[in-house]
Order: structure tokens, then C-alpha cells, then sequence
């Protein structure tokens, strides 16, 4: 079902032009401006059973997408390492992480879920989903979460850029354990040796970044760690780099290099968490009716500073203002389903018809032979591109 254009804001807008709009979370402006600069619409869902295959897909797919998408409760081994690795290569790559969570239950329970346990999304996650019909304390509950794991983190980036060089590296990190549930206390178990697992300087300046417990003192200098730190605690990115590069025009070897440069200009995302309403679903007899698709848009924009969009089969911006990120899955080349009630629709039909910003594929990409997994992705991400285009192009002959 495609859109009206007449009461679709951002049907016709570039990604660039919409992240520069207001209404927007600094994340959500962040992704539409990576999505712009990298010229990737694609995420890869993540849907395998361990550490080393998720950091190996990541690895491989990284260049080609916006945001990987994971479920942390299916990887057998699940742990900091997986983490700290995921965290190394997002900042590399130039990639969000979505964790799949689709919470759907009391606000004090879900709290918990987020922040606590052995996946503490909270601390690594920058964007979850989460069902509605519990009602809409499901989104302050997590926003209140999301701010308090926030406030914990800069508080803790506020005591190692003010400490001493000496007291940074022995002592930071302990005072923001009054936020309860977001702490990095939790860590205290840790296995240290699935640290050497990690080898780049990149990973070991991101470990002890995070690490609170000055572990690795001798390794990264002080001087990065709070260089790395003060970008994260950032609320509002200034707008850079200039989105003056016409995404449409084909790419060449200079823009290639123009592209890598705005990119390392770009920077890691800010530390804030956003949220994404489950409003639509690609399973066959899924229930979640019109109406209720309707509450979803209605309570988003009603937490516009927590809530950046929708899982959604297509896009549900339709008042002025109305600036929300669909991202839409049960997305492969050809039309059709698996043996358990999946659907799948086509990049053209989501994205080029159904206005939706992002496309999330998983088996279409993961499941492919290891070794052309890359050549997937990039089937995709050019697929994606590809709609996005020719949505735009409509938009421009209607003018
Ligand atoms: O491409 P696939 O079918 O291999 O994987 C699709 C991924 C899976 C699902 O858990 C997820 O997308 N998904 C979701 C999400 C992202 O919330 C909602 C939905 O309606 N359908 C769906 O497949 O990881």
C-alpha cells in the first residue's frame, strides 16, 4: 500500500535534508546523516548463535550497512567480549546496534530487562523496539531507564576528564554507581581473559574507555581515553559535516574518498538510546490491527525525544512534523515467506512504495555461503539505494 504523497512529509526528502530537520533525537539525526554520507539504507539482522559468528558477519558486512541488528539471547555464549567486540567494530564500520529486544510487559519489569541481568542491553544497545500493548508506560518506562544509563555514563565521562592523569587511570569510574541497574558494576565478574581476543589499538582504547576499573591502565594512553570519552558525552552533535553532496549523483573515486573523509568527520554516534515502536509485523495473521498501529504513531509523537520511529511495513509519517525512521524487515529479493509464517516483500516494494527508510534482512544476507556473504549484503545495500532513488525521482517529477 503506498503512501499519499500529499500526506507524506517526508516521502520526497533526502535522508540528509531530513536530518537536519528538528524533531529529531540526536541519534535519529546521527542515522539519517550516516545513512546519507555512507549511502546505505541496509540492515543486516544478526540472527546467529555466537560470539565469534556475529563478530565474523559484523566484520564482513560492516562497510555495506547503517545498523546491525541483533537478538542477544540467542548467542550461546553471550558476554562482554561479545560486546566489546560488536562496540570495536560499530565504531570502525560506522554502524548503529539495534538490539531486537520487542519488550512488551510492566514498565518496573521492563526496566530490569533493560538495564540489568546478563545482557544489560542498556549499556551497548544504542536502539531497542518494544510492543505497545502493554500501553504506553512501556515508552517512559524505558526512556526513564535510557536517561538514568545516560546521566550514569557522562557523570562517569565528567569524573575521568576532570581527574588527574594518574587518578583517571586508577580510580575513575567509581562514583556512578548511585544509578542503579545502569552501572557498569555488574561487570565485576567478568572473564579478563576474553579480552585478548581483541586486538586492535582501536578495541583496547574502546575497553578502556569502558572500563571503569582501570584493569588495563598501561596500555592506551591517557590522552585517548578521554578524547574517546568526550565525543560520547556529546547531547547534540553539531551538524558536520556539511550535507551539501547530492546523494544521487553516482560515485566516482573522489567522492569515494569525500565520503570516507565526511565519515571519519562524522564520528561515533552519541551516547543516547532510542527507541522504535513495533507497529506493524511481516508474519502472516500477526494481530497487531490499524488501530492499534494508530496508538503507536500516536504515542510516538507524543515521546518524540525517546521514541525515533517504527518496525513498520511501510512508513507512517503523515503530519507535518512527523519525521520517524521505519525500519522494515521480512524484506528479500523476491517476494515470498519461509515455513513459519514469514513474508517477505521486496527493497523496491518497502522503500520505493511503501516509503519506509530502512530495510532489515536477515537470512537473505546471513544465510547465504559464508564467503559470499559480503557480495549479499551489497546486492542489498545497492537494491535499497536503489528504491530510495526512485522514490526520489518520483518525488522530483511531480514537481
Ligand atoms: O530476514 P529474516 O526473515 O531472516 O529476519 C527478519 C528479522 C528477524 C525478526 O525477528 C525480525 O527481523 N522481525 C521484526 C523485528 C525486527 O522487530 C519484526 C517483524 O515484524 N518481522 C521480523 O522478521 O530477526
Amino acid at each position: 500500500m503506498a503512501p499519499s504523497s500529499q500526506r507524506h512529509p517526508t516521502l520526497y526528502q533526502t535522508y540528509g535534508e531530513r536530518s537536519e530537520q528538528p524533531n529529531l533525537t540526536p541519534l535519529a539525526s546521527y542515522l539519517l546523516r550516516l545513512i546519507h554520507l555512507k549511502r546505505t539504507n541496509l540492515c543486516v539482522s544478526a540472527d546467529v548463535n555466537t560470539t565469534t559468528e556475529l563478530l565474523q558477519l559484523a566484520e564482513e558486512v560492516g562497510e555495506h550497512i547503517c545498523v546491525l541488528k541483533t537478538h542477544a539471547d540467542i548467542i550461546d555464549d553471550f558476554s562482554d567480549r561479545t560486546i566489546r567486540g560488536l562496540n570495536e567494530i560499530s565504531r570502525r564500520k560506522k554502524f548503529l546496534i539495534f538490539e531486537d529486544r520487542k519488550f512488551g510487559d510492566i514498565g518496573s519489569t521492563l526496566q530490569q530487562q533493560y538495564t540489568r541481568g546478563p545482557l544489560a542491553i542498556v549499556k551497548w544497545a544504542s536502539l531497542v523496539n518494544a510492543a505497545l500493548f502493554p500501553g504506553p508506560a512501556v515508552i517512559t518506562a524505558l526512556a526513564e531507564a535510557a536517561q538514568k544509563a545516560i546521566a550514569a555514563h557522562n557523570t562517569s565521562v565528567s569524573t575521568d576528564i576532570s581527574a588527574s592523569p594518574a587518578a583517571s587511570l586508577v580510580d575513575s569510574g567509581r562514583d556512578d554507581e548511585s544509578v542503579e541497574g545502569a552501572s557498569d558494576d555488574d561487570d565485576d565478574d567478568e572473564d579478563d581473559d576474553d579480552d585478548d581476543d581483541i586486538d586492535s589499538d582501536v578495541a583496547e582504547a574502546s575497553d578502556l574507555a569502558e572500563d571503569r576499573k582501570g584493569r588495563k591502565q598501561s596500555v592506551v594512553s591517557v590522552s585517548t581515553t578521554i578524547s574517546t570519552k568526550t565525543e560520547a558525552i556529546s547531547p547534540q552533535p553539531a551538524l558536520r559535516p556539511t550535507l551539501s553532496r547530492d546523494s544521487t549523483q553516482s560515485s566516482d573515486a573522489e567522492e569515494a574518498e569525500e565520503v570516507a573523509a565526511e565519515l571519519a568527520e562524522l564520528g561515533p554516534p552519541p551516547f543516547h538510546r532510542s527507541l522504535l515502536l513495533l507497529a506493524q509485523m511481516s508474519s502472516a495473521g500477526n494481530l497487531l490491527t490499524p488501530d492499534y498501529t494508530a496508538q503507536c504513531v500516536h504515542h510516538a509523537r507524543r515521546n518524540r525525544d525517546f521514541v525515533m520511529g517504527f518496525i513498520a511495513q511501510q512508513s507512517l509519517n503523515k503530519e507535518a512534523g512527523d519525521n520517524f525512521i521505519t525500519m522494515t524487515p521480512g524484506v528479500q529479493l523476491t517476494q515470498g515467506g519461509d515455513a513459519h509464517g514469514q513474508q517477505y516483500n521486496t527493497p523496491q516494494k518497502v522503500i520505493a512504495e511503501g516509503g519506509t527508510d530502512i530495510i532489515i534482512v536477515g537470512r537473505g544476507v546471513y544465510g547465504a555461503p559464508v564467503s559470499e556473504r559480503k557480495a549479499a549484503a551489497l546486492k542489498y545495500r545497492q537494491a535499497g539505494w536503489n528504491a530510495y532513488q526512485q522514490r526520489l525521482r518520483a518525488g522530483r517529477q511531480r514537481r
